[in-house]
C-alpha cells in the first residue's frame, strides 16, 4: 500500500491550530474563510510547506495566480516547497502564459469549463494525496456559481471518504448571499474564520475556529496573528503594556526583550514612552512602556489604551513603591487584564524574597511573579537602562503569552 505506519498524518503547520484541533485527520474538508480585508493565502503556503516537510503528498489546485508567482510568494515567507508539489494549473492558459503539462504541473486547458475542472480534479484525487489545497474557492464561485461549487465539494467529499486524503479550501467572503455561504459552511467538517480586529482602525488580525466535527469541544479559541516575511503565521499581540513605578526597570526590560527598541528618555528616566517588538518562540508582540514619574501621569491612560495584557515591573527592594505600582494599573486602565508581575533588581541587598513580595503586592498565590536581574552588575549606570538576564525576561513574557492564548 502507498501508506504505512511511519507516514505522518496531515498537519496545519500552524502551532495553535494543530494544538487546538488535535491534529488534522484524513477524510476531512476544512474551510478557511477570510474577510476581504484580510489575506488568507499565507495559510495555504504554510500548510503546503509543512506537509511537504512531513513527507506528505500534496496537491494544489491553483486558479488565483500562476504556479511561478505562487512559489515565488511562498519563498518570500521562507517556505521553500520541496520539488514534489503537484499543481493543477487552472490559471495559465487564460493568460497566454506558455505552460506545458508535466508530471508535477497538470494543465486545465479551459479554466471556464467547469466539467473539465471537475473531471481533472477528481481524477487526480485517485492518486491518494494526503493533503489537497484549493486556492481559491471564491474564484470558482465567481467563475461559475454556488451550485457548481457545492456540487464539486460534494463530489470531492465522496471521493476522499475512501482515501487517506484531506482537503483545505481557501475562501474569501465577498459578501455573497448569506444563504449560499451557510450551505458552504454546512458542507465542511471544519470552519476557520480569518478576520480583522476592528476598533476604530484594523489593528490586528485573528483566526478563530468556528466549528470542527472531529474535536469534542463546544467552544474553540481564537488567536491574533501576523503574517511575517520570512516566517509565516505568528501569533501576534499588538499591544502589551509595560508599566510600574519610576526607576523599576521598565525601559531596561523592553530593551532586553527586543532587538530594536526605542525610548524617549532624558537623564535615565522615560519622559514619553518606550516601544519595542519581539519575536519569541513563534510569538510576536509589540511592547509599549510607560514613564514611571508621576509628572507624566496624564500620558498613562493613552498609553494603556487597547493593551491586551500587562507586565507590571517593580523594584524588589522598594515595597514603599508598591501602592504606586497598583495605582498605575488603574491609571493605565489595565487593571483586570492578564498580568505578570516582574520583581526586578533581585541583586540588591534588601531585595525582598518572592513570597514576601507576593504578599505585599496582594497577589493571589497563582498570579505569575517572576524575578529579574541585570545581566552584568558591574555595568549598571544610574543614568542608563541596563540589560537584564534573558532567562527572567523570557519567563515573564512566556507567562503572559500563556494567559493570552
Ligand atoms: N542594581 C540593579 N539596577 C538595575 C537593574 N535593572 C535596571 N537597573 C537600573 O535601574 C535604573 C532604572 O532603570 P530603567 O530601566 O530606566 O527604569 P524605568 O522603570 O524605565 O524608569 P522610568 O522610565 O524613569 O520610570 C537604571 O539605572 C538601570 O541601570 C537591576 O536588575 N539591578
Ligand atoms: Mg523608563
Amino acid at each position: 500500500m502507498e501508506k504505512n505506519s511511519i507516514k505522518n498524518d496531515p498537519v496545519f503547520g500552524i502551532g495553535k491550530l494543530d494544538e487546538d484541533l488535535e491534529g488534522f485527520p484524513y477524510n476531512k474538508l476544512v474551510l478557511l474563510s477570510a474577510s476581504p480585508a484580510v489575506g488568507n493565502e499565507v495559510f495555504g503556503y504554510q500548510i503546503i510547506f509543512n506537509n511537504l516537510a512531513h513527507k506528505n503528498k500534496v496537491l494544489l489546485f491553483l486558479n488565483r495566480t500562476s504556479p511561478q508567482s505562487y512559489i515565488t510568494e511562498m519563498k518570500e515567507y521562507d517556505f521553500k516547497p520541496a520539488t514534489d508539489l503537484v499543481i493543477i494549473d487552472s490559471y495559465s492558459s487564460v493568460t497566454g502564459i506558455n505552460a506545458t503539462e508535466t508530471p508535477l504541473n497538470k494543465m486545465i486547458a479551459n479554466p471556464y469549463d467547469g466539467t473539465e475542472i471537475k473531471k481533472k480534479l477528481l481524477d487526480e484525487l485517485d492518486k491518494n494525496y494526503d493533503v489537497v489545497v484549493l486556492d481559491s474557492l471564491s474564484l470558482l464561485i465567481d467563475s461559475f456559481d454556488f451550485d457548481y461549487v457545492l456540487s464539486l465539494i460534494g463530489a470531492i467529499k465522496a471521493k476522499i471518504s475512501t482515501k487517506k486524503s484531506s482537503v483545505v479550501m481557501l475562501f474569501t467572503d465577498w459578501e455573497y448571499e448569506q444563504e449560499n455561504v451557510k450551505k458552504l459552511f454546512t458542507a465542511v467538517n471544519a470552519q476557520i474564520d480569518i478576520k480583522g480586529v476592528e476598533k476604530r482602525v484594523i489593528f490586528g488580525q485573528y483566526f478563530a475556529v468556528i466549528k470542527c466535527d472531529w474535536v469534542n469541544k463546544t467552544s474553540f479559541s481564537s488567536a491574533l496573528f501576523k503574517a511575517i516575511k520570512p516566517g509565516g503565521i505568528k501569533i501576534y499581540f499588538p499591544k502589551i503594556l509595560i508599566t510600574g513605578p519610576t526607576d523599576a526597570g521598565k525601559t531596561s526590560f523592553i530593551h532586553s526583550a527586543s532587538k530594536d527598541a526605542v525610548s524617549v528618555d532624558r537623564l535615565g528616566g522615560t519622559i514619553a514612552l518606550d516601544h519595542g517588538n519581539l519575536d519569541l518562540e513563534g510569538y510576536k508582540a509589540d511592547l509599549f512602556g510607560t514613564p514611571g514619574q508621576e509628572r507624566f501621569d496624564p500620558l498613562l491612560k493613552l498609553l494603556g489604551g487597547e493593551a491586551i495584557g500587562v507586565i507590571l515591573i517593580v523594584d524588589s527592594s522598594r515595597p514603599d513603591q508598591f501602592p504606586r505600582a497598583i495605582e498605575m494599573l488603574r491609571k493605565t486602565e489595565t487593571y483586570g487584564l492578564p498580568i505578570v508581575v516582574v520583581a526586578n533588581k533581585a541583586d540588591l541587598p534588601n531585595a525582598l524574597p518572592l513570597e514576601e513580595l507576593r504578599e505585599k503586592l496582594h497577589l493571589g498565590k497563582d498570579a505569575p511573579l517572576v524575578a529579574t536581574v541585570a545581566e552584568d552588575l558591574s555595568k549598571i549606570d544610574p543614568n542608563e537602562p541596563t540589560k537584564l538576564k534573558e532567562k527572567g525576561v523570557r519567563e515573564a513574557l512566556m507567562a503572559l503569552f500563556k494567559q493570552l492564548t
